[in-house]
This record gives structure tokens, sequence and C-alpha cells, in this order.
């Protein structure tokens, strides 16, 4: 019976208050497919892409992850939550880079190493890019190694880290005490996050902000910039 009334479910028929709710159960469900078509509706109907991200995917990942932590949901059915998330961001990643915003700099951002979580990652990529930042994603599991020869491949303003683990958080002090000693650590502007960050451990491991979220992180690279920016300037004129 509830097999069959699931059937049943049309998601353009819902109104959106009612869809989005569907698409945190098709979230927690990894259903992949109902996730695309409920991000193209959302869309069709006039949310900004931004919308969609917030309140149906995230949210709905923020409800997966409750479970998670209390044990009702396990490693395999949450990756296929994170599929299913990844197939509305499929979508929503060319929208959020298309503001046609001028280019305001440019991020290397990777996962560190032991850590394989990258939705995180990922969103802030997307929203810094929709903002005007160029981004290279170096990926999951970076070793300080790849984490310097990025920056000196790339030679970006700015180096963002992320970690989800609370094992694998203190590696950015690694890659930031390294850059340190090579001299180099004041040649970039250092942005963390990750959901068990807080401002009190990004200051301690000397980097120069914590981003709570990906909005966050857009902010605080906009003032660097600008602020750096502004000492160019000043520099220049004296
Ligand atoms: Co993992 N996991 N996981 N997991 N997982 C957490 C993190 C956990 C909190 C779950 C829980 O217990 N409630 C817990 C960590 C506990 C702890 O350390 N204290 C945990 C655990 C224990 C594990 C494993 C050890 C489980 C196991 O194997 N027994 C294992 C570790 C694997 C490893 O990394 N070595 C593991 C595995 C996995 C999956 C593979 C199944 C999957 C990852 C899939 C993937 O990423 N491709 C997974 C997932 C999905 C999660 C949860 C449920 C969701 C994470 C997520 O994607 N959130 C998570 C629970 C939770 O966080 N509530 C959990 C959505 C995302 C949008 O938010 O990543 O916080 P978030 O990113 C935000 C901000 O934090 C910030 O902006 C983002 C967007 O707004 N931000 C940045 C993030 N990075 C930034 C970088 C920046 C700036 C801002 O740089 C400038």
């Amino acid at each position: 019976m509830a097999e069959d009334q699931e059937e049943d479910i049309i998601l353009t028929e819902l109104p959106d208050n009612e869809l989005v709710e569907q698409m945190h159960d098709d979230l927690y469900d990894g259903l992949a497919d109902e996730i695309s078509e409920g991000t193209q509706i959302l869309l069709n109907r006039g949310w900004t892409p931004y919308e969609v991200l917030t309140k149906a995917l995230v949210e709905g990942m923020r409800i997966v992850g409750v479970d998670f932590r209390d044990g009702i949901l396990f490693v395999p059915e949450v990756l296929m939550s994170a599929n299913s998330m990844k197939a509305g961001m499929i979508i929503l990643r060319p929208l959020l880079a298309e503001t046609g915003a001028p280019k305001m700099g440019k991020m290397v951002i990777g996962t560190v190493k032991g850590d394989i979580h990258d939705i995180g990652k990922n969103l802030v990529s997307m929203m810094m890019e929709g903002a005007g930042f160029e981004v290279i994603d170096i990926g999951i599991n970076n070793s300080v190694e790849e984490y310097l020869a990025a920056l000196e491949e790339h030679q970006p303003e700015i180096l963002g880290m992320s970690a989800l683990l609370t094992t694998t958080m203190p590696y950015m002090k690694v890659v930031i005490d390294t850059m340190k000693e090579k001299g180099i650590r004041n040649d970039y502007i250092v942005l963390v996050g990750g959901a068990p960050l807080n401002e009190a451990f990004a200051e301690n491991v000397g980097a120069d902000a914590y981003c709570r979220d990906a909005a966050v992180a857009v902010e605080a690279a906009t003032e660097f910039m600008m602020h750096r920016q502004g000492m160019a300037a000043a520099q220049m004129a004296s």
C-alpha cells in the first residue's frame, strides 16, 4: 500500500512546500532522479538556484546528518543521499556560476588528508564561482605536499581548506605551519571551513578566517580581496 502511494506521487503536481518536503524525503531515500526532477521543477517555478540549494538540498542533507549521527542511517545510505545531492548540484552549478560577475580572484580549495567529505567543499566552490572567483578544486584527502604543489602551480590569492572530522581538522595546522616554515604563509589568504570547526579553532591554527558556510566563505574572500587590492593601490600611490 505504502509503495503504491509512493508511485502515485507526481512531483510537478505538488505545491512548493510539499515538493520541498518530498525532496527532503527523496534525498533521505537516495533517489537521485527525483532530486534532479525536483530541482528542475523549482527552477522552472522561478526559485533562484540559491534558494533551491539551501532550502531543498542543504536542509535535506542536514536531516540526513542528524539520523546518521543517531545511528538510524549508515554509510551506504548516506552515500546514496550524497549522490542524490550531487545530482541536484550538477544542475545548479552552471546557474550559480552564471552571474557574469567580474573575476574577483583565484582560490585553490581541497579537503584535508584523511577526509573524503566533499559536498560542503563543492558547495563553497560553486558559490565562489558564482561570485566571480576562479576556483581550482583539488579534491579530497590532500596532503600538505599536494596543497603546496597546487599553490605553486596555480598561484591563487586564496587557499581554502575543508574538514568534516574532528580527527582530520588538526591537519589544517600542519599545512599552515609548513607554509610558515617555507616563508609563504603571508602570500595567501587562508580560509577554513567544515562542520566541526569554529572561530577559535581557525585562530588557533593560524588561518585568516573560519567560514561557517558557503555564503560566509564568499563574504570573507571578497572582503579580504578588497582589503588586499586597497593595500596594493595605497602602496602604488605612495
Ligand atoms: Co561522514 N561524518 N563520515 N560521511 N558525514 C559526518 C561529518 C559526522 C558529523 C556524522 C555524524 O556522526 N553526525 C561524523 C563526524 C563526527 C566527528 O568527527 N566528530 C562523520 C563520520 C564519523 C564519518 C565516518 C568516520 C563514518 C564511518 O566510516 N564510520 C566516515 C569518514 C570517512 C572519511 O572521511 N575518512 C564518513 C563517511 C561519510 C560518507 C562517505 C558516507 C558521506 C560523505 C560523502 C561525500 O561527501 N561525498 C558522509 C556524509 C554525507 C556525512 C554528513 C551526514 C553530511 C556532510 C555534508 O555533506 N553536509 C555529516 C553529518 C553532518 O555534517 N551533519 C557526516 C552538507 C554540507 C553542505 O555541509 O559539509 O558542513 P558541510 O559544509 C558546509 C560548511 O561546513 C562550510 O560550507 C559548507 C556549505 O555551506 N564548509 C566550508 C565546508 N567546507 C568548507 C571549506 C571552506 C569554507 C567553508 O573553505 C574556504
